[in-house]
């Protein structure tokens, strides 16, 4: 079951001035940065607010390291903005993903990948699910 908004992800072209924006803008203070090679992005969970399910809801700020990665070709497309959402999951992201897969959505990835703080992610095709890129999240 899906049972928080995990993360919704926002592309930018300068991760630290965006950063730098929300802190200043909003007082969000409870940043981790790290690097996801496999995705092609740097890339700062900024902590909104835990969630009932014992898990948080965050803003996840991405930029792209390599021009072939899945965000570089949308930032080059539309610019800056809403890239994609995320539900957390508290089952098994495998699960997850082969129940929507079975309504008819296709899954992007054929095993769960690496996502942020040590979680398991897939996704789900945004033209499958009314324009929104839509990622799964098991945390850690
Ligand atoms: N949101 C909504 N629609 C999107 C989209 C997005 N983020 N990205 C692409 N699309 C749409 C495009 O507008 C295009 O629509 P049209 O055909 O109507 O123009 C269509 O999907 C195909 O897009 P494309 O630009 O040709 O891109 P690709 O098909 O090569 O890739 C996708 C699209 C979703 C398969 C790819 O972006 C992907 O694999 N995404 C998953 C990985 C990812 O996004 N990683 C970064 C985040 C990492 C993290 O969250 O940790
Ligand atoms: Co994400």
């Amino acid at each position: 079951m899906l049972t928080r908004i995990d993360h919704i992800g926002i592309a930018c072209h300068d991760l630290e001035a965006t950063v730098e924006f929300y802190k200043a803008t909003y007082g969000f203070t409870d940043a981790h940065f790290e690097v996801n090679e496999e995705q092609g992005v740097r890339e700062c969970m900024l902590k909104i607010n835990e969630t009932g399910d014992g898990a948080a809801s965050y803003l996840q700020l991405i930029e792209p390291i390599r021009d072939d990665s899945a965000v570089a070709k949308w930032l080059a497309k539309n610019g800056e903005g809403v890239h994609h959402i995320a539900f957390g999951t508290d089952q098994a992201v495998a699960d997850e993903a082969a129940e929507i897969s079975g309504k008819g959505v296709r899954v992007l990835y054929d095993a769960p990948r690496k996502g942020s703080m040590g979680s398991l992610i897939n996704f789900l095709h945004p033209k499958d699910c009314h324009g929104v890129l839509t990622e799964l999240v098991q945390k850690a």
